[in-house]
């Protein structure tokens, strides 16, 4: 530690990976205290016939190393098959009221759940119930409700195809489309913003795409820590000479160098590869002037090119052929300024030439991204960007380019898939209820900030969760607490404690479920699920190791047992499904054309394929072509007084989500803390602060988004290699600074990554 660091803060030199790496898998498994039979499991990660990594939703390679996991897929594994257990002795020895003043590092740390409970008021602790007592009661407090739109039936992106199926089936009989999932404060930007640019609301590219790009750009997203599988690809372009550019406010370490710990001669050498060849670091909120001016540049390069009696830049043909609104992009970018570009994004035109010149040059482009782009006000006008650009070159639907999402949860793309949305199209509902002649409702359903705000207005009561924890996830979780506090009915099905359990509502229920790493036992033997990773690669996930506790219950399973309960007249023969899973890919099929053959391709090592239609260039919009669409201006985010800076949240190395794994965050040089703001040294010295001041953060009211200042105190500011004007700190303890209302209307996508804030010491 150098004199003028602050406790827990040193800069990490070191590349992502390497021997750092194969330390913290280490670690992570023995904290569990996993027993060594279990670390074979980790060994089956992402293999055939194994389970299907809970970490993230990069695809695996056909050409698989011996080990295709990662560092962070070993923390997500060994959090999983823990030897901790938070059983109803742990539930007895802690009143709820005890629970909630603890961290949610805390609550998590006691491990797997292992037995339904359902919490008692006399004794303000939850106590163990049977299955059959707690559907009962769910049953009961669900069909109490005046009208099944009371209800929401929330989802996280880790339950597998069979279980969100049987899920929105079991809702749409009830009478509901209130879907509100982890997506909708994710990647739904992309969601809706990709149908109205290509017609479908998936990634375009495979992983082999990768082997044959000539150039690839990744726009805010943190592979080396959220899809740390990502940088063997990365790598593999890298060293064919690929040019990759990158657009990040802060320099993360992945971006930079990755030593892979599949090879021998990077790890016993210490050398490592150099993955961006180039690195901007634009502000928070300044991609939409990027991509404009990246596009101003495209189209001035074509112009040159012609004047000088060459082809051009944009490929006409395909513009002619399968697009529809270049006319109105063109004038739109024309009318744009290099001055307002250079202002809003933090870089220069010398430097957006720069990147445009490398993507014009390139013959095939993957463009990737992630949350740092959809995360906004206008996130959903990002993603047409990112469209756009690529459009403009024909980069979509041909080998080696294309569009690449890169998703969250494990099988959130899957969930969508199988049903699990809020705005259900006809064809889909018709085909549903012609296969278990219910009559599902057409009426749309509340995605997750309007559940928050349905059950605040007291217009819901109840709400299901199918994993995750959506109190703490959602922005404002005062708010969301607040409101969840006044349900009829809460239940969580889940694997481990957190803080949404300890909301209380009327009746409260906690149902233990197995999770991918375990072995699934039906009427008829073990069950396969299966899971659909970013790439639309559907594939089957078989857990192996013994399941946390003998009372645990498969998500299907669980889904099975409520949908009987609350409808004693169901259409659908749910012991049946249950008792053999391929009865429920063989409904899937039925329901969904796609999935032809399901049972017999999930057979095939790496599964099977689904169908993008915009990889093939087969445009599914309305005007039956590509559209360009242009953004109005450049701000992605409403414009903020000239000494505030914006703050975005982001993930630290050890933690999933809400799930923080531990206090550390190695590559960005801080150790058993996360109350740090990552501060330009020159925002700090502007405002007379220095590296390890302690420091308040207090929101500036934006428009659409008002309110009463929200505040975050004591934080310890950390000079760092972050865009000046751009803030960041960990989610989700920033949460409270974002206001409901602040998200991107078109798709109800928090507005996580662009909070105006003023910076202060403490306490002035
Ligand atoms: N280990 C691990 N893996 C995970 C997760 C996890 O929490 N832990 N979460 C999973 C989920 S649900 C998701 S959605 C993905 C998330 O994966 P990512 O999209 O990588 O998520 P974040 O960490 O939120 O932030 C992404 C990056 O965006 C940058 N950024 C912030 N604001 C901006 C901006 O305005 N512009 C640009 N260009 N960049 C910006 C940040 O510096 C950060 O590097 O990962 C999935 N995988
Ligand atoms: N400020 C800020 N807020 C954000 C974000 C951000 O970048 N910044 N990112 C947003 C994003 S991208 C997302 S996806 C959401 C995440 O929101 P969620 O998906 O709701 O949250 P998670 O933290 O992933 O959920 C963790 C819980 O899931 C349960 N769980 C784990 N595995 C299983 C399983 O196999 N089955 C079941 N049934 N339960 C399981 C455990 O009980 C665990 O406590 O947060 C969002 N919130
Ligand atoms: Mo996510």
């Amino acid at each position: 530690m150098s004199k003028m660091d602050p406790p827990g803060v040193k800069p990490y030199d070191g590349p992502a990976g390497g021997w750092g790496a194969l330390h913290a898998v280490a670690k992570a498994i023995k904290d569990q205290t996993a027993v060594t039979s279990d670390v074979r499991a980790l060994l089956k990660a992402n293999q055939p016939m194994g389970f299907d990594c809970p970490g993230c939703a990069w695809p695996d390679p056909d050409h698989r190393s011996s080990f295709e996991f990662c560092e962070n897929g070993a923390k997500a594994v060994a959090w999983e098959a823990t030897a901790k257990r938070a059983a109803p002795e742990f539930f007895a020895a802690h009143p709820v009221a005890e629970l909630w003043t603890w961290s949610d590092f805390d609550l998590e740390k006691q491990g797997r759940l292992t037995h339904p409970m359902a919490y008692d008021t006399a004794s303000d602790r939850y106590l163990p119930i049977s299955w059959d007592e707690a559907f009962t009661r769910i049953g009961a407090a669900l069909r109490a409700l005046p009208d099944p739109n009371m209800a929401e039936f929330y989802t996280s992106g880790r339950a597998s195809n069979e279980a969100a199926f049987l899920y929105q089936l079991f809702v749409r009989e009830f009478g509901s489309n209130n879907f509100p999932d982890c997506s909708n404060m994710c990647h739904e930007a992309t969601s809706v913003g990709l149908p109205d640019s290509l017609g479908a609301g998936k990634g375009t590219v495979t992983l082999e795409d990768f082997d044959h790009c000539d150039a690839i750009f990744c726009i805010g997203h943190n592979p080396g820590t959220n899809h740390p599988r990502m940088l063997a690809t990365l790598r593999e372009a890298a060293r064919r000479g690929v040019p990759i550019v990158v657009f990040n406010p802060l320099r993360e370490r992945g971006l930079e160098r990755f030593a892979s710990p599949q090879d021998p001669i990077e790890m016993l050498t210490m050398r490592s590869t150099e993955i961006a060849s180039s690195y901007y670091q634009v502000k928070v909120g300044g991609d939409l002037a990027v991509l404009k001016g990246m596009m101003k540049t495209t189209l001035a390069l074509d112009a040159a090119s012609l004047a000088s009696g060459g082809p051009g830049v944009l490929d006409r043909a395909f513009i002619a052929e399968h697009t529809s609104g270049f006319e109105a992009l063109a004038a739109d970018l024309e009318g744009t300024e290099w001055a307002a570009i250079e202002r809003q994004s933090g870089l220069s035109r010398a430097d957006i030439e720069a990147a445009g010149a490398v993507y014009a040059k390139a013959s095939r482009v993957i463009l990737c991204y992630g949350m740092g782009v959809t995360q906004h006000r206008h996130g959903t006008s990002n993603v047409h960007q990112l469209a756009n650009l690529l459009l403009l070159r024909g980069n979509i639907g041909r080998e080696g380019a294309g569009i690449c999402p890169l998703r969250g949860h494990s099988n959130v793309q899957g969930d969508r898939t199988v049903g699990v949305t809020e705005i259900p199209d006809e064809a889909f509902l018709a085909r549903l209820d012609a296969a278990f002649g219910i009559a599902s409702p057409r009426e749309k359903g509340h995605n997750a900030i309007e559940t928050v705000e349905a059950i605040r207005d007291g217009k819901s009561k109840a709400i299901i969760c199918l994993g995750g924890n959506l109190a703490v996830a959602m922005s404002d979780p005062e708010a969301t607490f607040a409101a969840m506090r006044k349900l009829d009915l809460a239940v969580h099905i889940a694997t481990k404690p957190n803080r949404s359990h300890l909301i209380l509502a009327k009746e409260s229920i906690i149902l233990p479920c197995l999770g991918r790493t375990e072995i699934d036992v039906q009427e008829t033997g073990p069950q396969a699920v299966t899971v659909e990773d970013s790439m639309s690669m559907v594939h089957a996930s078989r857990g192996g190791l013994k399941p946390a506790s003998d009372e645990l219950r498969s998500e299907p399973a669980i889904v099975a047992g409520i949908a009987k309960a609350a409808l004693p007249q169901s259409k659908v023969a749910w012991d049946h499904l249950i008792a053999d899973y391929s009865r429920i890919r063989d409904k899937i099929e039925e329901v969904f054309p796609d999935f032809f053959n399901f049972n017999e391709r999930i057979m095939q090592p790496g599964g099977f394929r689904l169908k993008v239609a915009s990889s093939e260039r087969e445009w599914r919009t309305p005007s039956g072509k590509a559209n360009f669409i242009p953004a109005e201006g450049l701000a992605e985010d409403p414009a903020v007084g000239a000494d505030a800076l914006v703050l975005t949240t982001i993930r630290s190395h050890d933690q999933y989500n809400t799930t923080i794994y531990s206090l550390n965050d190695r590559y960005r040089g801080i150790t058993g803390r996360r109350d740090v703001v990552f501060v330009n040294a020159k925002d700090l010295s502007a405002r007379g602060l220095k590296h390890g001041d302690a420091v308040d953060l207090e929101t500036v009211p934006a428009d659409g988004a008002g309110g009463a200042p929200r505040r975050m105190r004591g934080l310890t500011a950390v000079a760092y290699t972050i865009a000046e004007g751009s803030v960041a700190a960990y989610y989700p303890e920033a949460n409270n600074l974002i206001a409901l209302e602040s998200y991107d209307h078109r798709s109800g996508t928090p507005a996580y990554k662009s909070v105006p804030i003023r910076l202060r010491a403490a306490g002035a």
